[in-house]
C-alpha cells in the first residue's frame, strides 16, 4: 500500500535521524524529497506546500538544538501528516443500525458490503444485505455471491426495477438484523436521476450511517465527489477502496479530509477479509515503518472467533499448543491474506519484508500450505502429541507419503511447531499468560529471529 510514499518518508525520517547537523543543505534535501514524495502520491500542492514550509521553518528556529532539534522535526512531520490524511470516522452502532453505501460506478461498494458485514458479523451481530442495485442486471446476483462467501443474509428480487418495493418486500426478515446493509445503484456521474433515486431510499430506509465509497484512484477528486454526495446522501463516513493498488491514495485521503468527512474503513485488495478500520495514527505509522500493532491485532481478532480465541488463549495459559492449534493459526494466517501485508503491521518486522528477496514469501506461503496437508495426513493422536512422531521414521514416512510432503517438510513442521511451544512456554513464565504491547513487541522481533516458516 502506497509503497513508493512508504519508502520516501522512511529515507527522510532516516536521513533526519541519521544526520549530524541538520544544515541548510540537509533541510533542503529532505524538504525537496518530501515534496516529491507527497506530489507523487497526489497529495494537494499547496497543503504539501504548507508542511515542508513548516518543517523549513522549525529547522532554522535556533531556540531548539541538537537531538531536540531532529527529534521535533520528526514529531512534526508526523504531526503534519497525521493532520492531512484526515480523521477517523467512529462507528457507533445503536439498537437497530441501516448501513447504506453510495458511489459512482464500480467504486466498490458491493465489494465492500461484503466485506464490512463480515466484519460485523464475527463480532456477533446479526447482520443482512439488500440489493436495491436495480440497473445494472447482474449486481444483485453479485451481491448475494459476495454474501454467501461472508456468509451473510441477502435479500434481492432479480427484475424488480423499484428499490422501494424490495425494501418493502423483505421489510419483516431485514428487522431481524442488528446491522442491515443497503446496497445501491452506481452511476458515471452523480446525475439528477441518481440524486432523486438516492433521495428516495435514504427516505424510505432511513439510513443509521451513509457511507460513500471511492475508489483511491480517482486521487484529489474525491474531494468533489465527497462534497456532492455528501450535501446528497448525508455522507457520514467515507470507505476508500483499492488503496491496495493506487499510487494515488494520498489525494484521496487528503481531499476526504478537507471536506471534513471521516474515513471509516479502508479497503486493501479484493478478498472478504481485506478491509482495515481506518486509524490514521496507526496507518502513518505503517507508512513511516514503524508497525502497526493495532491493525494486526484487529485483524487477527477479525478472522478467528471470539471463543477460538478464548479456547486457544486458555490453552496457551496452560502450557498446551498442539499441532491442532497450529492448524488453526495457520488457516487464520490465510484468510488474514498474504504473508507480506501481515509481515508489515508486526513491529519490528516491517523492513524485513525489504530484506528479504521477491518470490520468498511466496516460497513461505506454499510451505504453509504443505504443512497443511502434513497435518490433515495425521492421525488424531499424532496432532495431539506430536512428540510421538519424532522417533518413528514409519510414521513420517506414512505422513509425506499420505499429503504429497517430503519427510523433511514433516521433520521441519515437528521442529517449528516445537519452537513454538518453547516460546509460549517461556511467554507464559514471563507473563503469567498476558499478553502485552511490550511482551508481543519482544516476541514479534524473536519470532523474526527464530521462527523460519
Ligand atoms: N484491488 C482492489 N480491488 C477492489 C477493492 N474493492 C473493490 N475492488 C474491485 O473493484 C471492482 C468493482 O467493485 P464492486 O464492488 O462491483 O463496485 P460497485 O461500486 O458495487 O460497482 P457498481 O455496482 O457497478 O456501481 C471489483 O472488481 C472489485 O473486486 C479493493 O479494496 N482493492
Ligand atoms: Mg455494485
Amino acid at each position: 500500500m502506497l509503497e513508493k510514499l512508504s519508502s520516501a518518508l522512511k529515507k527522510t525520517t532516516d536521513k533526519i535521524a541519521n544526520a549530524v547537523f541538520l544544515d541548510k543543505n540537509l533541510v533542503d534535501s529532505v524538504v525537496k524529497d518530501l515534496q516529491r514524495a507527497l506530489i507523487e502520491a497526489d497529495v494537494n500542492v499547496p497543503l504539501v506546500f504548507e508542511i515542508t514550509n513548516k518543517i523549513k521553518k522549525e529547522a532554522f528556529d535556533e531556540r531548539i538544538k541538537g537531538i531536540e532539534k531532529k527529534e521535533h522535526i520528526v514529531k512534526l512531520l508526523h504531526d503534519e501528516l497525521v493532520r492531512i490524511i484526515g480523521k477517523r470516522k467512529e462507528i457507533v452502532l445503536g439498537k437497530k443500525n441501516v448501513f447504506l453505501f453510495v458511489g459512482l460506478y464500480g467504486s466498490g461498494k458491493t465489494t465492500t458490503i461484503g466485506k464490512i458485514a463480515s466484519y460485523y458479523s464475527k463480532r456477533g451481530k446479526r447482520v443482512c444485505a439488500v440489493g436495491l442495485d436495480v440497473h445494472r442486471a447482474a449486481a444483485s446476483e453479485q451481491l448475494k455471491q459476495v454474501c454467501d462467501k461472508a456468509g451473510v443474509k441477502c435479500f434481492i428480487e432479480k427484475g424488480e426495477k423499484n428499490p422501494l418495493k424490495i425494501w418493502k418486500k423483505h421489510k419483516k426478515e431485514i428487522e431481524e438484523s442488528d446491522i442491515v446493509f443497503v446496497d445501491s445503484s452506481g452511476r458515471d456521474a452523480l446525475d439528477k436521476e441518481l440524486v432523486r433515486e438516492i433521495s428516495l431510499i435514504v427516505k424510505e430506509v432511513k439510513p443509521t450511517e451513509s457511507f460513500l465509497v471511492i475508489a483511491a484512484d480517482i486521487g484529489q477528486t474525491a474531494k468533489k465527489q465527497a462534497e456532492m454526495f455528501r450535501d446528497v446522501a448525508n455522507v457520514s463516513g467515507v470507505v476508500i477502496t483499492r488503496m491496495d493498488s493506487s499510487a494515488k491514495a494520498g489525494g484521496a485521503l487528503t481531499a476526504c479530509a478537507e471536506v471534513g468527512v471521516g474515513v471509516a474503513f479502508i479497503g486493501t485488495g479484493e478478498k472478504i477479509g481485506d478491509l482495515e478500520t481506518f486509524e490514521p495514527e496507526g496507518f502513518l505509522s505503517r507508512l513511516l515503518g514503524m508497525g502497526d500493532l493495532k491493525a494486526l491485532m484487529e485483524k487477527i481478532h477479525s478472522v478467528v472467533d471470539k471463543k477460538e480465541i478464548e479456547k486457544q488463549q486458555k490453552k496457551l495459559e496452560e502450557g498446551k499448543f498442539t499441532l491442532r492449534d497450529l492448524q488453526s493459526q495457520l488457516d487464520s494466517m490465510g484468510e488474514l491474506g498474504s504473508m507480506d501485508k501481515i509481515l508489515g503491521m508486526i513491529p519490528g518486522l516491517g523492513n524485513v519484508k525489504d530484506k528479504i528477496g521477491d518470490g520468498v514469501l511466496e516460497t513461505q506461503q506454499e510451505k504453509v500450505k504443505r504443512w497443511k496437508h502434513c497435518i490433515n495426513s495425521m492421525t488424531p493422536e499424532e496432532i495431539e502429541n506430536p512428540e510421538i512422531l519424532e522417533k518413528q521414521t514409519s510414521r513420517i514416512q506414512r505422513i509425506a507419503h499420505g499429503s504429497g510432503c517430503s519427510t523433511s517438510d514433516v521433520r521441519m513442521l515437528i521442529k517449528q511447531w516445537k519452537m513454538l511451544n518453547e516460546m509460549i512456554k517461556e511467554q507464559n513464565s514471563l507473563t503469567e499468560g498476558k499478553m502485552d504491547q511490550k511482551t508481543m513487541m519482544k516476541l514479534a522481533r524473536k519470532f523474526g529471529k527464530k521462527i523460519r516458516i
